[in-house]
C-alpha cells in the first residue's frame, strides 16, 4: 500500500510572494503592490518588490527542485503581468516569462502545475469594483483563455483559484490582506458568487482551448478532526468541517459545495440566507463545471467532539499544545481527516496543494540550516496522509508550502516556510536539512516515513 506509484511530490510558490520584478517588462500594479505601500499594513513595511527575485533566478530555483527530486512544481501566474489592466490588452513580455519558466521546469523533468490566481489582483480591476462588478467572472475567464492559448501546448495542469477563503475573507471581511476594506456580508457574498462564476467560466475557457487539460481548484479551511474514534465524535467532526460558521468565509462547504455539488450548503442559507445574492438561472451549472481534481491547502485543524444533542463542539486543545513559529497549532490529524472527509463528500481525486509550517530557521555556524522541527512536523503529517490514502481516499499528490522562504503577505519576511532558506539581502539560497530529507522521502515514495 502506501502512496500511489505516480504520486506527485512537489513544492509550491505564488507569484507575488517570490517573483519580485514588479515594475519589469510591462507588469501592471496589483492590489498587493498598493497595499504594501500603505503604512502599517505589512510588518516592517516590507513589500514584494524584490521578494526572492524568482523572476530572474527561476532557473536556479528549478535546478534546486531538480536536485531534490521534485516531481511537480506548483507556481502561480501573475494576472497583471499577462494583462496589465486586468482586462483588454495582453502583455506578451509577461507571457514570455512564463514561457521560459515552463520550458525550464519541463526540461528539469518536473511537471508544472499553474495556479491562475493567487491573490495579486490587477489594481485596475479593483478600480472597477473588482469581484463586485458583474463583469468580473468574464475578466477572469478571458485571462484564463490568454494563458491557455499561449502556454496550453505545454501546460496541462491548471488550478483556477487559490484560497477564496482568504482573498475574500481576509481581504473584505477581515482587513488583514489587500485591499483590506471591510464590506458588509451581503456584498462579500455577492463577491463570493462572482468568484465562483469566474472559476466556472475559466474552467469552460480552459477546456475549450486545452483538450487534455487537468483542472482543479485550491481552497483551504481548518480541517477539523474527531477527539476519539467513536462514531458520534466522527460525525461531529464531519459536521464541524462542513459547517458555515459565523465567520462564513472560512467555511469549506461554502466554497466547495457549489463547485463540486452544484449548490450552496443549507448551512449557509440557514445562517445568511437573507443576504444571498440573486442567483441566475444558469449560474450553478457554470459553477459546477466538472473538475478533474480537488486541491486543498491544509495546515491544521481543531479537535471536535459530539455535544450529546446531535451537534458538535470544539474540544479544548491540550495544555501546552505544540505550535509553529507562526503560532499555528501542530495537528497532523488534519492531514488524515481533511482528505478523508473531502473524499467522502466530493469523490474527487485530491491533491494537497499546500502544507507546511513556518519555523525560526537560521544559518548555523557551519553554514547550514538545521530545521529538525520541520522534518518532525512533515513526517507526522505525511504519515497521516499516507494512512488516509491507505484507507481509501484517492490522493494524487502533495505540494509542500513552500520551495524557498518568501514574502508571507502581511507578515512580510518574518515567517520562513521554505525547504530552501533564502537570504533576502543577498538572494543566496541554502537547502535546509528538511529539503535533503524530503529528497529521500520522494525517492522512497514515502515508504521511509
Ligand atoms: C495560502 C497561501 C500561501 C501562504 C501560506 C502560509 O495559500 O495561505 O497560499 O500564500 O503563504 O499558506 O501562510
Amino acid at each position: 500500500m502506501g502512496f500511489r506509484k505516480d504520486f506527485v511530490w512537489g513544492g509550491a510558490s505564488a507569484s507575488y510572494q517570490v517573483e519580485g520584478a514588479v515594475n519589469e517588462d510591462g507588469r501592471g500594479p496589483s492590489i498587493w503592490d498598493m497595499f504594501c505601500k500603505e503604512p502599517g499594513r505589512v510588518l516592517n513595511g516590507s513589500t514584494g518588490d524584490v521578494a526572492c527575485d524568482h523572476y530572474h533566478r527561476y532557473a536556479e530555483d528549478v535546478e534546486i527542485m531538480k536536485q531534490l527530486g521534485y516531481r511537480g512544481y506548483r507556481f502561480s501566474i501573475a494576472w497583471p503581468r499577462i494583462i496589465p489592466d486586468g482586462d483588454g490588452k495582453v502583455n506578451e513580455k509577461g507571457l514570455d516569462f512564463y514561457d521560459r519558466l515552463l520550458d525550464t521546469i519541463i526540461k528539469a523533468g518536473i511537471t508544472p502545475y499553474a495556479t491562475l490566481f493567487h491573490w495579486d489582483y490587477p489594481y485596475a480591476l479593483f478600480h472597477k469594483g473588482g469581484w463586485m462588478n458583474p463583469d468580473s467572472p468574464r475578466w477572469f475567464a478571458d485571462y484564463a483563455s490568454v494563458v491557455a492559448k499561449r502556454l496550453g501546448d505545454r501546460l496541462k495542469h491548471f488550478i483556477t483559484l487559490n484560497e477564496p477563503q482568504c482573498f475574500i475573507g481576509l481581504s473584505y471581511a477581515n482587513t488583514d490582506h489587500a485591499p483590506g476594506i471591510r464590506f458588509p456580508i451581503w456584498d462579500t457574498l455577492l463577491m463570493a458568487h462572482n468568484v465562483l462564476l469566474g472559476h466556472g467560466r475559466a474552467v469552460q475557457a480552459l477546456r475549450s482551448i486545452v483538450k487534455d487539460a487537468d483542472i482543479g481548484y485550491a481552497p483551504t479551511g481548518s480541517a477539523h478532526y474527531p477527539v476519539s474514534a467513536s462514531p458520534a465524535d466522527r460525525e461531529a467532526a464531519r459536521k464541524a468541517y462542513f459547517d458555515v460558521p459565523e465567520a462564513a468565509f472560512w467555511s469549506v462547504s461554502l466554497w466547495s459545495d457549489p463547485v463540486f455539488l452544484g449548490k450552496y450548503p443549507e448551512e449557509l442559507y440557514a445562517r445568511y440566507g437573507q443576504y444571498m445574492p440573486k442567483i441566475g438561472a444558469d449560474d450553478m451549472k457554470i459553477i459546477n463545471e466538472p473538475l478533474d481534481f480537488l486541491g486543498q491547502n491544509i495546515y491544521n485543524g481543531a479537535p471536535v467532539k459530539a455535544d450529546g444533542k446531535g451537534g458538535y463542539e470544539f474540544a479544548p486543545r491540550k495544555t501546552g499544545y505544540e505550535f509553529t513559529a507562526a503560532k499555528w497549532p501542530v495537528t497532523p490529524e488534519a492531514l488524515y481527516w481533511g482528505p478523508a472527509f473531502l473524499w467522502e463528500r466530493y469523490k474527487k481525486p485530491i491533491y494537497i496543494t499546500e502544507n507546511g509550517l513556518s519555523s525560526a530557521d537560521v544559518v548555523s555556524l557551519d553554514g547550514k540550516v538545521h530545521d529538525p522541527g520541520r522534518i518532525d512536523f512533515l513526517q507526522r503529517y505525511l504519515r497521516c496522509l499516507r494512512k488516509a490514502a491507505e484507507d481509501g481516499a484517492d490522493i494524487r499528490g502533495y505540494f509542500h508550502w513552500c520551495v524557498t522562504d518568501n514574502f508571507e503577505w502581511a507578515k512580510g519576511y518574518t515567517d520562513r516556510f521554505g525547504m530552501v532558506y533564502c537570504d533576502f539581502e543577498t538572494q543566496q539560497r541554502i537547502i535546509k536539512d528538511s529539503g535533503w530529507w524530503y529528497k529521500d522521502v520522494i525517492r522512497a515514495n514515502g515508504e521511509n516515513l
